[in-house]
Parts: C-alpha cells; structure tokens; sequence
C-alpha cells in the first residue's frame, strides 16, 4: 500500500481541529502527525519551514506545505474536487464561498480577540468592524437555509462552522438561535463526529499539562 499523500501536523485543543474536520470530509486518505503543543515542536527548524508562524496546524501535500485555515481548507478543496466541497471558479456561489471562508479568520478570529480581551477600537477603522456586527451576519447566513451556500455543505461551513463552535465553547457566542441550530447541523455531520472522536483520543494522549 502506497503511503498517504497528505499529512496533517496536529495538536489537540487546538485549532488543529478545524483541518481535522476538513480531511474527515474530504474523504483522502492522510496521516495524522500528532503532537504536543507543550513540548514546542512547532518551534523547531524543520516545522517553521512548514509554517514560518509556527503554528499549528499545517497539511503537507505530496512534499507541499500549506498553512492558514482559510489557505488549507480553499486549497484541499480544489485540489481535490471529489469532495466537493467548494464550487468550481465559474460558479455563480464561488464569490460567497470565498467570503465565508475569509471569514473565519478575517472577522469572526479577531471579532473573539475584541470580546474576550474587552479591545475598546473604533469598528469603522478595524478590519472585523466590530463583534456585535460580526454576529448580526453570521446569524444572517446562517438563517433559513441548511448551509452557507444554502443547501450545499462546503469547506465554507467547516471553517466558519469550527470557528463558530469555539467561540460557542468558550462563550463568546450564546447557545441559542439560529446559530446553536447552525452548529447543531455542523455537529450532526459524520465526519464532524469522526473528528471529535480523533480529538478526544488524541487529547487522552496528551492531556493538559498539570500546572
Ligand atoms: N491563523 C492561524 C491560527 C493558528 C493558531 O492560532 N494556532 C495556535 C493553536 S490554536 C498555535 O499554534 N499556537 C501555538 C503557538 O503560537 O505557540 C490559522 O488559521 O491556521
């Protein structure tokens, strides 16, 4: 049997768990390269040349190295159409697609920044505008229809739907409405609850540190 193409450098309690998500539905076989985050591997030389942030987590492809949620999840995506979970380039839902997934990371990350450190910034100046607005349209997409793009799952959904749910865990975000339904649907999905199986495992392994 010929080794998996992919590899994905994991840690649990991470955001590693998002690109976990992500690989359980694109249906590819890969290899699960965990580790602990206490021990600092992520600042090693070898892992900052796969990630210069030395961050977790990075997906190696066939000896490539991509990093950033939103770069791993568009990347995976196309690159391996099967899955389908991004439409084609020409597709008319192609430009939302990118939006939710610039999302995530553009708005909704530092948005949770803005309410757990109480930052007092001016919305118009500040790229997330602010966490209240943030919210408004999230609840918007969310609302009335299954999924982002409607009633196509994407790798749109695993980003903001991963996103959605440690803001949900560490409440920021209250458990109600359209979005605990939205999140609901996200931990419903098979490959979600694979993930979440793999996570628990791997944080058995290794726990938290006693402090
Ligand atoms: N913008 C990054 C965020 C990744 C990130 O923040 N990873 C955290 C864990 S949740 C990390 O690696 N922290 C360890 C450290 O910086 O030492 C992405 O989207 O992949």
């Amino acid at each position: 049997m010929t080794a998996p193409e992919l590899t994905l450098h994991y840690a649990p309690r991470t955001r590693s768990r998002t690109a976990l998500w992500l690989l359980e539905e694109l249906g590819q076989p890969y290899t699960l390269a965990s580790f602990d985050i206490n021990t600092g591997r992520h600042k090693q030389p070898d892992y900052l040349a796969l990630n210069p942030m030395g961050k977790v987590p990075v997906v190696v492809d066939g000896g490539v190295p991509v990093a950033e949620l939103g770069a791993i999840a568009i990347y995976l995506a196309d690159r391996y159409p099967a899955a389908e979970l991004a439409p084609a380039i020409d597709d008319p839902r192609r430009p939302d697609f990118l939006r939710w997934c610039f999302f995530s990371s553009a708005i909704m990350e530092p948005a949770y920044g803005e309410k757990f450190f109480k930052w007092t910034v001016p919305a118009r100046s500040v790229a997330w505008g602010s966490f209240d607005g943030m919210l408004e349209v999230l609840t918007a997409g969310v609302s009335d229809r299954e999924w982002l793009l409607g009633d196509t799952f994407s790798a749109a959904d695993v980003l903001v739907g991963s996103t959605l749910g440690f803001g949900l865990q560490f409440g920021a975000v209250p458990m109600t409405g359209p979005l605990a339904d939205y999140a609901a649907r996200c931990w419903d999905r098979p490959a979600w609850q694979r993930a979440a199986a793999i996570e628990a495992r791997e944080s058995e392994r290794f726990p938290m540190p006693t402090p």
